[in-house]
């Protein structure tokens, strides 16, 4: 079911009723709804939007992106030589992702997504942004009895694999196009194994495939998009786009991470890209500790001015929710609230720039329980739909501060905000 929903004068200030659920138990671990009755405001007629008179947001998600074997081992493989003991579950098992689709679909958010089936990307997608070896490679791994890595040691996936990579880089191109032809307004790809880390030639950081640029690549070569920017707000650096674009000026890549967290070596200011894409490699390091104050300066400071100066067609965010306080791979203190911050600032910007061309593709994000309540805050910007379900964390989480902006990030943002003046 979709929900028409009500745009005001301009596409930066459209909303939706509220919807309420009534009688909603709000056991979200048990994904118990009693009498989950929807009542809805009908939505008053709408001045036309870009000539829709509804606005949607898309909604990928595949059964098999939950199917991901990350093996025994918790981050590093499991050996009795290095006395890393097998446990249950890997830090990036797929069931937090899982648990975000079932808390899309337990809040009754999913009644306002129009669902998008993914398709495998083609060999010719990948290559449009990969070597035709690491491919392979990751093909010939796959038929392995027990799988391979997608190439770090770090990054293992079980036999048949390659089909859920494709599967996840096939989502992302499946939200892009839905988006840029006008299908819905803007979409959310919750897709698994993640791609951010994935270079040119390998895989890494869990990554096998790099679906966000494999994305913007289909956007820019076969829907003839001519500027693209990628926004990184996962807490590690965008190192895959940044070495997959370093030369090219059509594709701004953005990304704000806790600086040296993964990989230690890349994601300095002084990375800005080469020959003609210099300038068009932007990067935010953020000191540890940094909550929604750091990130909504970085955004204020740094990632809406660039955009804006970029005006591109079509914006993809990196989204991963491992800036969270709850993640054990970083050392942040983003909650759902901040989360839902960023969205709302991206949502208006993209209806300024792009007109409303907004896709998010899911990337890392390691706290079971709480990945859900900031992918659900994030995913009702999107839409414009409040379910009004709240953060079960948020009285705990909150009393622990951590939002206010200190003076050293303000100054590791100001002086990446000095970068912003080169991009046209
Ligand atoms: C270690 C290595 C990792 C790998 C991935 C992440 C996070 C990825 C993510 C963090 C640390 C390697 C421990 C390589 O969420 N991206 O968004 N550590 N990787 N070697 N060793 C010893
Ligand atoms: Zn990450």
């Amino acid at each position: 079911m979709r929900v028409a929903f009500c745009c005001h004068s301009t596409l930066t200030s459209f909303h939706v009723k509220e919807i309420t659920h009534l009688g909603r138990t709000a056991d979200v671990f048990g994904a118990v709804l009693a009498d989950a009755e929807i009542s809805r405001t009908p939505a008053p007629k709408l001045p036309e939007r870009n000539g829709l008179m509804t606005s949607t947001t898309g909604y990928i998600w595949n059964t098999l992106y939950g199917w991901t074997d990350t093996g025994s081992g918790g981050l590093l493989p499991s050996s009795v030589d290095s006395l890393t003991q097998p446990i249950g579950h890997h830090v990036a098992h797929p069931d937090t992702k899982r648990r975000l689709h079932e808390l899309i679909s337990a809040s009754g958010l999913i009644d306002s997504l129009e669902q998008i089936d993914a398709q495998q990307a083609t060999e010719a997608d990948i290559l449009r942004v990969h070597d035709k070896a690491h491919y392979d490679r990751i093909l010939a791994e796959s038929a392995l009895p027990k799988g391979g890595d997608a190439g770090d040691g770090v990054s293992p996936f079980g036999n048949g694999g390659h089909r859920i990579a494709l599967l996840a880089a096939g989502g992302a191109i499946e939200a892009v196009r839905a988006v840029v032809e006008g299908q819905v307004s803007n979409a959310y790809a919750l897709i698994n194994p993640p791609g951010h880390h994935a270079e040119r030639s390998t895989g890494r950081g869990f990554c096998t495939f790099n679906n966000g640029a494999i994305a913007a690549a289909y956007a820019l070569e076969v829907l003839g998009l001519k500027r693209v920017a990628i926004v990184d707000w996962d807490v590690h650096h965008g190192n895959g786009a940044q070495d997959i674009f370093r030369e090219s000026a059509e594709v701004l890549n953005i990304s704000v991470h806790q600086d040296r967290c993964f990989p230690s070596d890349s994601g300095f200011r002084d990375e800005r890209g080469e020959g003609e894409g210099f300038g068009y490699t932007l990067n935010v390091p953020l000191p540890p500790g940094g909550g929604s104050g750091a990130y909504e300066y970085a955004f204020d400071t740094v990632v809406l001015p660039a955009v804006r100066a970029y005006q591109p067609e079509l914006i993809i965010v990196a989204s991963g929710f491992d800036a969270s306080i709850m993640d054990p791979l970083a050392r942040m203190m983003m909650r759902s609230d901040g989360f839902r911050s960023l969205a709302r600032k991206l949502v208006d910007l993209s209806a300024e720039v792009s007109e409303g061309r907004l896709v998010c593709l899911q990337e890392g994000g390691y706290s079971p329980m709480y990945v859900p309540f900031c992918g659900l805050a994030v995913i009702e910007e999107l839409a414009g739909v409040h379910t009004g379900t709240s953060d079960a964390y948020t009285p705990i989480l909150g009393a622990m501060g951590g939002d206010e902006l200190l003076d050293h990030e303000r100054e590791a943002v100001d002086l990446a905000g000095v970068l912003v003046s080169d991009i046209h």
